[in-house]
């Protein structure tokens, strides 16, 4: 790759600032019209890039990989997780993969703490009645949710996020639990007073609510599985901010419609953008457009980890957040 100037190729519209700085350094091909790449245009885009900076729209699988010039070194995510990546095949080929860890840890956890609330004490469908003049005045028996003061949090996957997620929770007055590979550190459990549960079975059906806060590897992919859903209490809500994978979708919407869960708050689809018109018809739900991230500081940060990872590899470093297989 052109040690100075490498060709980077963008494959959405980032923040300008971002933008601006990339065009500065590198020899940069921006997307202004954010029009997301289909399989051709990617392949055309891997073909003439020394470097790729994709998002979690792009397909980057092993069919794209293998029609890779020579000269793509590295594919530089805009985002945190990576299951879009065939990042497997991408080390064969000698391409480094990194990401954006760390800067989406606190907007993401706020939009899970704001679905933890959001679900049992019915905010959005209360929102949708007052617009729909529906609103007659109080009541004292109109609009009734459930109080989560108290009440017990799972927490599936306990790293940075998970970790956010509980120090709000506790803030709220959850009782902290989780289920992650391994337990965290003894000072992290007594600070959070968390429980860790080596068996997600036993947690499941133990909690009121269960936030996922896991990424999407082979070992999660519906993780929250048809029988483990049925191991949940028919009073509990499930939260994920995580990737739609890690739940099966159809067994959710199903439960949810026969009333064996109680809610449900989901910024993550199994096939996004589409979502299960099932899911669409429930009132008991709150949807969101996979927005956990979505705040200009945090978009802006993960730019700014993009153009280092970019320009340390660029001078012959080894960019600080390159993906290595033991992580997924
Ligand atoms: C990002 C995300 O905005 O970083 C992640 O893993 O899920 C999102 O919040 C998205 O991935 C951008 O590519």
């Amino acid at each position: 790759m052109p040690a100075n100037r490498p060709l980077v190729i963008v494959t959405r519209k980032l923040p300008d600032a971002i933008e601006t700085r990339m065009r500065e350094l590198f020899e940069t091909r921006l997307n202004l019209d954010d029009t997301p790449m289909d399989q051709a245009a990617l392949i055309d885009a891997v073909q003439k890039a020394d470097v790729l900076v994709p998002t979690v729209t792009d397909r980057v699988d092993s069919k794209v990989l293998v029609r890779a010039g020579s000269n793509l070194k590295l594919i530089a995510n805009f985002g945190n997780g990576v299951d879009h990546i065939d990042v497997k095949t991408a080390l064969e080929r000698g391409i480094t993969v990194t990401n954006t860890p760390g800067v989406l840890t606190e907007d993401t956890a706020d939009m899970t703490m704001a679905l933890i609330l959001a679900v049992p004490r019915r905010l959005v469908e209360g929102a949708e009645e007052l617009k729909a003049e529906r609103f007659e005045g109080w009541s004292p028996s109109w609009m009734l949710g459930h109080r989560i003061w108290g009440k017990r949090l799972g927490i599936i996957g306990m790293g940075r996020i998970g970790q956010a997620v509980a120090r709000r929770a506790k803030a709220f007055g959850l009782q902290i639990h989780y289920h992650n590979r391994k337990p965290v550190h003894p000072q992290i459990e007594r600070d959070l007073s968390a429980t860790y549960w080596e068996s997600l079975d036993q947690m499941l059906a133990r909690m009121d609510i269960v936030s996922i806060n896991c990424p999407h590897t082979p070992a999660t992919y519906h993780l929250l599985s048809a029988r483990r859903l049925k191991l949940m209490k028919p009073t509990a809500y499930i939260v994920n901010t995580a990737r739609g994978e890690v739940i099966d979708e159809n067994a959710l919407a199903r439960m949810l419609e026969a009333g064996a869960l109680s809610g449900a708050g989901l910024d993550v689809f199994e096939r996004e953008p589409a979502v299960n018109p099932k899911l669409m018809k429930q009132k008991n739900v709150v949807l969101l457009p996979h927005m956990g991230s979505a705040t200009i500081e945090g978009r802006v940060d993960m730019g700014e980890k993009v153009i280092v990872n970019i320009k340390t590899f660029a001078d012959g470093h080894k960019p600080p957040d390159r993906v290595i297989p033991a992580m997924l």
